[in-house]
Formats: structure tokens, sequence, C-alpha cells
């Protein structure tokens, strides 16, 4: 049994939050991770404050194990999802692709766990500061938007940054990486890739099938031009973008050509329209399982591997 101060912290069994992917990590999504035993995560992307509402309001008929919402710092009507999740109290808070020190305040007043993805040690310095409980290191080999910096080199030197935990993410999808992550110094892990083949993750069956068939060289990054690299499995929409990228298409025309994509993924299965978005991580993502499958197998995988580490200590 592997135990750290993030179970504790969070109220889990076992130290594996979900990823709070866009257009995709919903209720029921997560409350599967959350039944198995980690922490699942509904993404708050969309803005649509009714939507989210109504997730929020879902899965808490799906059961009684905490839950986060991720809030996209980036999106639309932050100012009002984050009013929102402080009076749903929802347990627990992450964030991507900001600083969110501005909502810290308010959001720990109404009891919530606050959890930032940060992307350097520098911003993990800024957001400790202001209060939160803990910090998830991101690194680039992670899928949607990417920071600089890979895992490896990222975490150990957050875990020296800051006195609060770590939590590690970005390329892991296994029991391997989970205990890689714990040597690094991190005290959990944060998976996305590996649940896009949940039987609960509603994706379109293209989505599905390319993560299946992908392997280690099948993503791309797109979108550093205009100042926010997405990382997505090499399709058509993804290639185009790349190329058009250097050419001297306008900044706005670029903007548009991305709009709509997710949702061509996620819900239309467009295979030559659609933005799918997924870690480098996707080639070890082989079959389709159940949530909590999936968090036995990475957890199974992790005693084992971290036992027999042993090996190499004479
Ligand atoms: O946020 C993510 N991953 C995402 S968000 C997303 S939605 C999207 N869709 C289309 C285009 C762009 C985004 C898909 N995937 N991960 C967490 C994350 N946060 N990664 C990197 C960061 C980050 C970057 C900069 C966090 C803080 C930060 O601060 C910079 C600053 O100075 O505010």
């Amino acid at each position: 049994m592997i135990k750290t101060s993030i179970c504790e912290l969070l109220g889990i069994e076992y130290p594996l939050l979900q990823g709070g992917m866009a257009h995709i990590s919903d209720a029921r999504l997560a409350a599967a991770v959350s039944e198995g035993g980690g922490l699942g995560i509904i993404s708050a992307a969309s803005g649509n404050i009714e939507q989210i509402e109504k997730e929020i309001d879902k899965i808490r008929t799906l059961t009684e194990k905490p839950f986060g919402v991720n809030v996209m710092l980036m999106g639309a009507n932050v100012d009002e999802v984050a009013r929102l999740l402080a009076d749903k109290k929802v347990p627990v808070i992450t964030t991507g692709a900001g600083d969110p020190s501005k909502y810290v305040p308010m959001w720990k007043e109404a009891g919530i766990k606050v959890i930032p993805v940060i992307p350097s040690a520098a911003l993990s310095k800024l957001v400790s500061r202001g209060g939160v409980d803990a910090v998830i290191a991101e690194g680039g080999e992670s899928g949607g938007h990417v920071g600089e910096m890979t895992t490896m080199a990222l975490v150990p030197q957050v875990c020296d940054t800051v006195d609060i935990p770590v939590i590690a993410a970005g390329g892991i999808a296994d029991g391997r990486g989970f205990a890689a992550a714990l040597m690094l110094g991190a005290e959990g892990v944060q998976i996305g890739t590996r649940f896009l083949s949940a039987f609960e993750c509603t994706i379109s069956r293209t989505y599905k099938d390319k993560v299946l068939a992908a392997k280690d060289t099948s993503t791309i990054v797109t979108g550093r031009r205009l100042g926010h690299p997405v990382r997505s499995l090499k399709s058509p929409f993804s290639r185009a973008y790349a190329k058009a990228e250097y050419t001297d298409i306008s900044n706005e025309d670029l903007e548009q050509m991305g709009v709509g994509s997710l949702r061509k993924a996620v819900q239309d299965g467009d295979e030559k329209g659609g933005c799918f978005l997924a870690g480098q991580i996707s080639g070890l993502v082989k079959e389709e399982q159940s949530a909590a499958d999936i968090i036995k197998d990475i957890m199974k995988g992790a005693e084992e591997a971290l036992k027999g580490g042993l090996q190499w200590v004479k």
C-alpha cells in the first residue's frame, strides 16, 4: 500500500489525481476515478456556468467521495467560474494555464483545498506564498497546454523550492512512472492521457482509437507562435497548423484555425479537423479498462517498481 500526505490532505485512498481535461473530464469520468480511490476532477474549461454547475451536482449524485474541479485560467468567464466553485464548496480546485493567486483567499475561505498546476519552480514559489495546499508540477510531456520543462527536471527543482507537497504530472501512465515520480520527491501524481482509454471516458471512438494506436513519437506541439503551446496527436489538423505557424498568416487567422478543433475531436471524432490533445506517454496506453482497473494497475505496478528498486542497493 502506498500512502503519502496527499491521501490525508484530500481524503483519498491513493495519491493519484485524474487530470482535468478540457471538454473531456466530466462528472461520469471523475466519479469513476473517485470511486476507484483516486481524485476525479471535472474540467470547468468550457466556462459555461450552467453546465459546470450541472456537472458538480451530478457528481454529487454519483459518489460521496471527494472530487475536484479544474479551472483553466486562460479560459472564458474565469471570475464567474471561480465564484461558482466557492459557492458550491467543491472539495478541491486545481488550476491551469496561469497564476490563480487572486482567487486563493476566496477559495480558502470556502474551505476548499487549492492545488495549482505550475510549469516552473519560479511559479511554484509564487503560488506557495499565496497559501495553496499543494502544487502539481507538470512537465511538457503532458497533453494540452504545456510548459518548457520536462517532468524529470521540473519535479525535483520544485520539491526543493516549496515546503508543501508536490504532485508530478506529464509523461506518467503506469506504475513505473508513478514510482519514478516518488523518487523525484513528489508525493502523488496526476494522470490525464491514460484515462482517455477508460470505459467511463466519453470521447469519440476516433479519439480513443488514435490514443490506443499512438507510439512514442505520435505527438506534436503547436501554438508556440501565439504563446500557448499545446501538445496533441499528429493529425491532418495539427500538421496543417504547424505548417501555418511558419507562414505569413496573421495571428488572428491562426487563432481562428484552432477554434472548435477540440470539440471536433472529442464530440465529432473528426479525424481531419479535430485537435486530439494527448501526452507523449500515449504510446504506453494499449487497452481500454475501467477507471478503477486503471488505478489498480498503476498502484500495483508502482509497488512492484518501488520494491524492485532495492535490488540495486548493495
Ligand atoms: O492547463 C493545462 N492544460 C490544458 S488547458 C487546455 S484548454 C486549451 N485549449 C486550447 C488551447 C489552449 C488551451 C488544454 N490543456 N495544463 C496545466 C498547465 N498550466 N500547463 C502549463 C500551465 C501553466 C502555464 C503558465 C501554468 C501557469 C502559467 O503561468 C504563467 C503566468 O505567468 O501566468
